[in-house]
């Protein structure tokens, strides 16, 4: 079928090696790629030429605005490809890693991609005052924070969050159990994405989504489901890259003895000393030395 026309079209899904493709005439495609080319994302702009049969293949994609990557030990992998805006999912239960949460904001800040911090299962009262303290940390340094929940409330997630959804491309992404999908759920009628189950829950971590998804929301936008994640390296940061990539830790840049200062064991460290006196989060610290070991050893 090489002479069969070509198409441009969104990469909507990716399940391992088979995508979905809409093309600009709203048709849906189920498409595959050219032997070992499978540097495609969801968000990816693709050309396409259809093979019949609602199928087609990937002949390329158009350069990307940006890309939201994580690494883990052997490679980096694009989660998704030019985004508007990531949304963390976290939530109180069961107990959200504020690691993770930093790396994924680190990730967004350096991707340049507009970062939010979706806290959901708000209606665990009694959960959600003890994370509280902690939520106050990052609406000091500026993140933005929408506090909802759409398990027992999806109009009132949706009536929250849509505004700052409304007309762009928004990955939403997390820990597994976080309720990414409950969420999405909630916004976009009819998308009908399997949740875990209480039973599952309590189980040992297993995932319940497994793909990448994009979902057109009804007033405008597309939003993106993703699979759960226990582990996002930053392996691709330089280390001055995701200093930068820290709200606290830019501020003080230029302001330690050395220029290239970690602010591990450095003499005249002014982060370390805005630690000491209470300026910086000494928590946030504490991931920042894991995190910047991190990417050593990578
Ligand atoms: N109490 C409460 N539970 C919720 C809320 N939202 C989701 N849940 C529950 O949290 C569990 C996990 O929800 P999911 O939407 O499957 O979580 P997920 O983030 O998509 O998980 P993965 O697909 O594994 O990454 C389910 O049992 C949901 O019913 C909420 O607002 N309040
Ligand atoms: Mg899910
Ligand atoms: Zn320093």
């Amino acid at each position: 079928m090489a002479n069969a026309p070509e198409s441009q079209g969104l990469l909507i899904a990716a399940y391992g090696r088979q995508f979905i493709v809409q093309t600009t005439e709203g048709e849906r495609l189920v498409c595959v790629t050219r032997a070992r080319n499978h540097d495609f994302a969801v968000g990816d702009q693709t050309v396409i030429r259809a093979t019949g049969g609602g199928c087609g293949v990937i002949e390329t994609r158009l350069a990307r605005r940006n890309e939201f990557k994580r690494s883990d030990a052997r490679r980096t992998k694009v989660l998704a490809a030019n985004l508007d805006a990531v949304a963390c999912v976290i939530a109180p239960d069961p107990p959200f890693s504020e690691a993770l949460l930093m790396r994924v904001l680190a990730s967004a800040h350096e991707a340049g991609i507009e970062p939010a911090i979706i806290v959901n299962k708000s209606d665990l009262l009694e959960a959600s005052a003890r994370i509280e303290p902690r939520l106050e940390v990052y609406q000091r340094l500026g993140y933005r924070l929408f506090k909802i929940a759409p398990g027992p409330d999806p109009g009132g997630a949706a009536q929250t969050v849509h505004p700052w959804l409304a007309g762009r491309l928004t990955a939403v992404v997390g820990q597994s159990g976080m309720g990414k999908s409950t969420l999405i759920n909630a916004l976009v009628p009819g998308a009908d994405l399997a949740t875990q189950s209480i039973s599952e829950a309590l189980g040992t971590g297993r995932h319940t989504t497994t793909f990448t998804k994009a979902f057109q929301l009804p007033n405008d936008g597309w939003i993106i489901d993703s699979p759960g994640f226990q582990e996002f390296v930053l392996g691709h940061l330089s280390d001055s890259q995701l200093a930068h990539s820290i709200p606290e830790i830019r501020e003080y840049m230029g302001a330690c003895r050395f220029s290239n200062c970690r602010h591990l064991e450095e003499p005249d460290c002014a982060v370390r000393a805005a630690v000491a006196n209470g300026s910086i989060d000494a928590r946030r610290m504490q991931i920042w030395r894991e995190l910047i070991g991190d990417v050593r050893r990578l």
